[in-house]
């Protein structure tokens, strides 16, 4: 009878419990990439910090202070060349050429994080969100989930198993980078995953109290280090490599040649393109406004403002600002 109970209790548990992401990049089938990897083509060239507080739950004590923005740029440089962001400070970083969604990963993520002295299977990681945006305006997230347990909080030393964390920022150790594919960034209007210009790191604030807790993409409180209640508080960005960009990918977007003129449009907006199959207007919060077949459509009836143009032909699509006066 026991025996049976405890059957069925195991067929009642989650799935997700089961779920194992990539392990630690000593182990095979990690997704780590070494810094010297031959698939970085760029690194980022811009950086601009807003530093969280060292400890959410006292913000008098001042924000996170080590480093500086400049070291989040070029190759990754170690555990001391870093910007710490403090709890839920933020990273923006730009780059000579927009980042494409090309095979695979299409950049990654570089901190300083470390594997236990006592216990080389478990690592200290400092979590982070990672939001891209085609405009630098609109930022979406990767949907980022973690399978790390929420009763004990886990203090610096770490004690993370790098297989219950998949779409964070820091899931490997210093000058091993963490990938991300765009095709895993949920589509959207706002969107050109072909022409990435900012990329933003997010702290995650690992306090399990739900008064400070963050929240992964299903709803699961988040448990990092927690608190790091001094300078290289929260998330120390090393660096961002770029995988694909459109300086290395001409002849990928070389295979799409669109004009649509006039633009600001008052009236018609001609779309020239070959093989074309839709033309979709977005508005400014990602809802279609109109679409059409042909390659004339009509702005007409719009209200004045910035829409978003969304061409399908030969089977890509191409989205473009647009302004209506
Ligand atoms: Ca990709
Ligand atoms: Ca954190
Ligand atoms: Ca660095």
């Amino acid at each position: 009878m026991i025996k049976r109970l405890s059957i069925l209790l195991l067929a009642m548990v989650p799935v997700s419990l089961w779920a194992q992401f990539a392990p630690a990049q000593d182990k095979p089938g990690t997704t780590a990439m070494h810094a010297d990897s031959s698939a970085f083509v760029a690194w980022a060239k811009g950086c601009t910090v807003e530093r969280g507080p060292m400890c959410i739950d006292k913000p008098e004590n001042g924000l996170a202070s080590f480093g500086e923005e400049a070291l989040a740029l070029g190759v990754p440089g170690g555990t001391m060349d870093v910007v710490s962001l403090g709890d839920g400070g933020t990273a923006t970083l730009t780059f000579e050429s927009p980042i494409c969604n090309g095979t695979g990963p299409d950049f990654a993520v570089f901190e300083n994080g470390f594997a236990n002295a006592q216990n080389p299977d478990t690592w200290a990681l400092e979590l982070g969100f990672v939001e891209v945006s085609s405009d630098g305006e609109n930022f979406f997230r990767f949907p980022a989930v973690t399978y790390v347990q929420t009763e004990t909080q886990l203090g610096n030393a770490g004690s993370i198993v790098p297989e219950q964390l998949h779409n964070f920022a820091s899931k490997y150790g210093a000058f091993y980078g963490t990938p991300f594919d765009l095709d895993e960034v949920e589509d959207n209007a706002l969107l050109d995953k072909n022409r990435i210009t900012h990329v933003r790191i997010v702290d995650v604030v690992g306090n399990i109290d739900p008064q400070y807790a963050t929240y992964d993409s299903e709803g699961h409180i988040i448990n990092d280090p927690w608190p790091t209640g001094f300078a290289s508080s929260g998330m120390d960005l090393d660096a961002v490599g770029v995988i694909h960009d459109i300086a290395h990918n001409v002849n990928e977007n070389e295979t799409i040649d669109i004009a649509m003129y006039p633009n600001p449009v008052k009236g018609r907006l001609t779309v020239m393109v070959e093989n074309l199959q839709s033309i979709e207007v977005y508005n400014l919060v990602g809802q279609m406004v109109m679409s059409s077949m042909s390659s004339v459509i009509d702005f007409g009836n719009l209200n004045e403002g910035v829409y978003f143009v969304r061409v399908t032909a030969d089977g890509m699509t191409f989205t473009k600002r647009v302004v209506k006066q």
